[in-house]
């Protein structure tokens, strides 16, 4: 791990240009690496955080093919709407460029260029698909198919997003063209590979050996691919937007997306500074990408073989990836609008960004897939920001303001309850660093919640609205404390609530909040005068919550009806095929998962006939313990299969839904196992 750094250096993962930011993306990448880049700037730490939006790519194109309007004109649009965006939610980024500008493109080409004239590249002429219909090579998302590793249907032709393998189209079974639907034919075609499989050995021992240290979920990725063994990956496509690709030979051929997009960091980087080669070239430069973890592999693996390629490049020292944020219960999906768009919530709930800062980081998928729900927005906010942190800060204002003319009044003899909740500053903020330090944002907000706990129960104990008609003194010395805390509170919330975190110290008069001035139990100094009281936080209603849910409930609805375009019919069977079928209520009594596949349960039905195994798919979506008693319609006259070693005897009729999750089949109320379904 390295510790000797002068500087850092984080890029957030670039946003495709091809949708608005949603809640997804700030809890998985963007408030984690704001957080982070905040803190180091409060130390004094040199410290740049890089980002920009990713404009090439089939995702792009898609989008624009849809909409009936060029590439370019859909990520001029999503573009200013991402960065204005990041900027009114305070994500500070020091730079938030895009790669279809120029420095992108020459950089690009010259990375490109730098690697080709060392050979590094190997030439191979393949067969990649082709849509006649459409007249196009089909890559990356262009092409969908079933992902041989994992079984996910809806794998991209670079990458499956559900198991993060990264495939060639090639690897797909029953792959279908994303523009026309049909199956495609295959066609030679030229493109420039790099050999990952040569460094193959480097990263079992850069990764496996040396960065132990990385997250769990992002080393055991790493690990599983390499596990399966590095293939040489293609950097080039035939595609018409993108960066061209440098060299003779390559007419309407363009840099592969994740060959040109992490270069958007170092383009980035060159269009902030003339000093770039300090934080991309200089060993004594902390590298640290924040990505989902459908980018892990491109970060890991990759990129790193192509800063390592290129020669004078440093190499990242974290890749802190989260898990996915679901909303409600369901998958984000901008396809489907099934989304809190950033943009949206800034119009909703102006000046609330430190709410959602607030719950995205309480709740962040840090190391598995996590949920939002508008209920648990409110909640939060009510009974926690307003409840316990707001409440302390508005009562120690107050009553600083009512008893002494708002000046921070004398430290008289301390008892064991005041030392007490004096060294909880220290102590706290030492678990602020460290969770902080160690990418665990969700620990460290809670130990800064702790310290507004400390506070707000001190002063609830110590009752100084009752105290002041007997003993004065006492209460100078308890509003000092409170005081002392609220001024800690000020200094170590601004990573994590930088709005707040401003208001609180234009409340305090805070002279100086820099990181080194928190941890101390004598900020404020005696006779300093503190402003007005002013709400941190407000309330948010009922009225304001459901009005969101409904938006949603509104949008599945609309999803609904969208989605009911269903598969065309097979054709006609004469009746007697029909009552040929022999189809019974069931009942799930047993359940296991079948070893060594992802997708197998071996279940054990009661018929009302009899007791049989059969062996499902469904192993995806359902948890054994979780399905016993589950009511089914099974297909008891279905001849025996032999799968995996086990007699099954029968089908279990299953459903697919919006988002192609298999769902039970079964009665509507509840009927005895045997019964016939005809
Ligand atoms: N545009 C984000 C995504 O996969 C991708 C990140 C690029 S970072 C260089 O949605
Ligand atoms: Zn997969």
């Amino acid at each position: 791990m390295q510790t000797n750094y002068k500087r850092t250096l984080i890029t957030s993962a670039l946003p495709y240009a091809n949708g608005p930011i949603h809640i997804g993306h700030l809890a998985g990448v963007y408030v984690p690496s704001d957080i982070f880049t905040r803190y180091l700037r409060l130390k004094g730490e040199e410290v740049i955080h890089v980002c920009g939006s990713d404009e090439h790519g089939v995702p792009i194109t898609l989008k624009a093919k849809k909409e009936g309007v060029t590439p370019q004109e859909v990520v001029d649009r999503y573009h200013e709407l991402n960065k204005k965006a990041f900027a009114d939610f305070g994500i500070a980024f020091d730079i938030y460029s895009r790669t279809s500008n120029r420095v992108h493109y020459e950089t690009a080409s010259e990375f490109f260029k730098t690697l080709y004239d060392k050979n590094i590249f190997e030439e191979y002429t393949t067969e990649q698909f082709f849509d006649p219909q459409a007249n196009q090579f089909l890559a990356d998302r262009y092409i969908t198919g079933t992902c041989p590793h994992c079984g996910n249907e809806r794998a991209y032709g670079d990458q499956c997003e559900a198991c993060g393998t990264s495939l060639n189209a090639t690897d797909l079974i029953n792959p279908k063209s994303a523009i026309t639907g049909n199956t495609p034919q295959l066609k030679e075609t030229k493109h420039w590979y790099l050999p990952l499989n040569k460094d193959e050995n480097f990263f079992k021992e850069w990764i496996l050996e040396n960065h132990k240290e990385w997250k769990t979920n992002v080393y055991g990725q790493c690990k599983s691919w390499l596990d399966l063994g590095l293939q040489p990956r293609a950097v080039s496509r035939d595609l018409d937007w993108g960066v061209p690709v440098p060299v003779q030979g390559a007419e309407g051929k363009v840099l592969y997306v994740w060959f040109d997009a992490p270069i958007g960091y170092i383009s980035a980087t060159k269009e902030l500074t003339p000093d770039w080669q300090k934080f991309w070239k200089d060993k004594e430069t902390r590298l640290l990408h924040f990505i989902g973890k459908d980018n892990i592999v491109f970060h890991c693996i990759i990129f790193p073989a192509m800063l390592k390629a290129e020669g004078s490049y440093i190499l990242p020292e974290n890749i802190p990836a989260n898990e996915f944020l679901n909303l409600e219960n369901d998958k984000i999906s901008t396809s489907r609008n099934w989304a809190v768009w950033l943009h949206e919530y800034l119009e909703d709930f102006p000046n609330k960004q430190d709410v959602l800062r607030y719950v995205l980081t309480a709740n962040a998928p840090e190391t598995k897939d996590n949920d939002f729900t508008w209920k648990d927005f409110q909640t939060r906010n009510n009974s926690e920001l307003v409840g316990v942190y707001g409440n302390f800060i508005n009562r120690t204002v107050v009553l600083t303001q009512k008893y002494f003319e708002g000046k921070v009044p004398e430290l008289g003899e301390l008892n064991a309850q005041d030392n007490e909740a004096l060294a909880e500053i220290a102590k706290l903020k030492t678990e602020i660093e460290r969770n902080i330090e160690t990418f665990h944002f969700r620990e460290a907000l809670k130990s800064f919640m702790a310290l507004a706990r400390v506070g707000n129960k001190y002063l609830a104990e110590t009752e100084p609205w009752k105290l002041i008609k007997t003993d004065e003194n006492k209460v100078k010395t308890i509003l000092n404390v409170c005081l002392q805390i609220s001024a800690n509170l000020a200094i170590l919330s601004e990573p994590f609530l930088p709005f707040s975190a401003k208001k609180l110290q234009e409340m305090l008069i805070l002279q100086n909040s820099d990181w080194k001035n928190s941890g101390k139990t004598d900020i404020l100094p005696v006779g300093h005068k503190i402003s007005e009281p002013q709400l941190l936080f407000a309330k948010i209603e009922d009225s304001e919550v459901e009005a969101q849910v409904n938006k949603l409930l509104e949008t599945k609805k609309i999803n609904e009806l969208q989605t009911n375009t269903a598969l065309k019919a097979k054709e006609n069977i004469q009746f007697d095929d029909f009552q040929k079928l022999d189809i019974r209520t069931g009942k799930i009594i047993e359940a296991q998962k079948l070893p060594k596949t992802k997708k197998l349960l071996k279940l054990l039905i009661d018929t009302g006939i009899d007791k049989r195994t059969v062996v499902s798919g469904i192993a995806e979506y359902y948890k054994p313990e979780d399905i016993i008693g589950q009511e089914v319609s099974i297909l008891v006259n279905l001849a025996p299969r032999n799968i995996k070693g086990i007699d099954s005897q029968g089908m279990i009729l299953m459903a697919q839904n919006a988002d192609g999750e298999l769902v039970f089949v079964s009665p509507q109320k509840s009927v005895q196992t045997g019964s016939v379904i005809s």
